[in-house]
């Protein structure tokens, strides 16, 4: 039987990779993002596929409510919710970050996260079949300067993750935690606020993670035994690693 999966963040990186990965394996698709324009072309690009594109701010929760009551019946029995849009915004130190940054990553990465899990889990309950993968980061195990509230948005979406497991332990539903590390997408461009010069910096004398590794994963853990849960995935590129403990020391 077919199966259908729910993808947010799937203009662009990671989300993209797996609307791709999913279609070239015969899912039927919903792809979730606020550019109009990337998901039409996205659905242009999957024609062959079932897909069924909306434009939306996963921060809008009458929105994400209604995206689900309107889902079309043949998308209407999601098997798996990718829980992907998300974005980090700054890099500065906490004495100096924007509080309007630190406002949407927390909407966006804590709120939009927890407003679609909210909306597609009673179904699934009912079905008592159902993944929900939800996308962390090792920013949310290692602390980085200027990571404070990006990290702890996804420290948030780890403990969410293991929480689900635990009240979903009389189902047959998974919750998958996926933790990347360095990866290029728009992510870098977007945290810099479009300055292209910084967000190539990031990445520059390294090999970093591709959306299509990422994509791999999330398929992957899609594809073992009903039985197994792939609790949790951290994954960085060969040429990343964790740093020593920080240590000042007056001159
Ligand atoms: P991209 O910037 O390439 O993609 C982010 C996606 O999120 C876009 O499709 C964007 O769509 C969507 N998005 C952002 N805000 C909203 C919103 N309010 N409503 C709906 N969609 C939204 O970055 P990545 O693919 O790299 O990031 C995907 C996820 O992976 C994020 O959660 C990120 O934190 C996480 N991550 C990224 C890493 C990296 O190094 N790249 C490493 C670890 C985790 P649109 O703008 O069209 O709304
Ligand atoms: C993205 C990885 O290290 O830039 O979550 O925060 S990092």
């Amino acid at each position: 039987m077919q199966k259908t999966i729910c993808i947010t963040g799937a203009t662009s990186g990671f989300g993209r990779a797996c609307a791709e990965r999913f279609a070239a394996d015969g899912w039927r698709l919903i792809v979730i993002g606020r550019r109009a324009e990337r998901l039409a072309q996205l659905r242009d690009q999957l024609s062959a596929s079932p897909i069924h594109a909306v434009t939306l701010d996963v921060r809008d929760p009458e929105a994400v409510s209604a995206m689900v009551r309107d889902l079309p019946p043949e998308f209407g029995a999601i098997d798996v919710l990718v829980n992907n849009a998300g974005l980090a915004l700054g890099l500065e130190g906490a004495h100096q970050a924007s509080l309007a940054d630190w406002e949407t990553m927390i909407d966006t990465n804590i709120k939009g996260l927890c407003y679609l899990t909210r909306c597609l889990l009673p179904a699934m309950v009912t079905r008592n079949r159902g993944h929900i993968i939800n996308m962390g980061s090792i920013a949310g195990n290692y602390p980085y300067p200027g990571g404070n509230v990006y990290g702890t948005t996804k420290a948030f979406v780890k403990q969410f993750s293991r929480n689900l497991l635990t009240d979903l332990i009389r189902t047959k539903i998974r919750v998958t935690n996926i933790e990347p590390g360095l990866s290029e997408s728009e992510f870098s461009l977007v945290r810099f606020h479009g300055d292209q010069g910084k967000a190539s910096a990031v990445y520059q004398g390294t090999e970093p993670l591709r959306p299509v590794d990422i994509a791999e994963i999330v398929h992957w853990v899609t594809t073992v035994p009903p039985h197994v849960n792939i609790c949790t995935v951290e994954v960085m590129p060969v040429c990343q690693s964790c740093g020593p403990l920080a240590v000042h020391r007056e001159p």
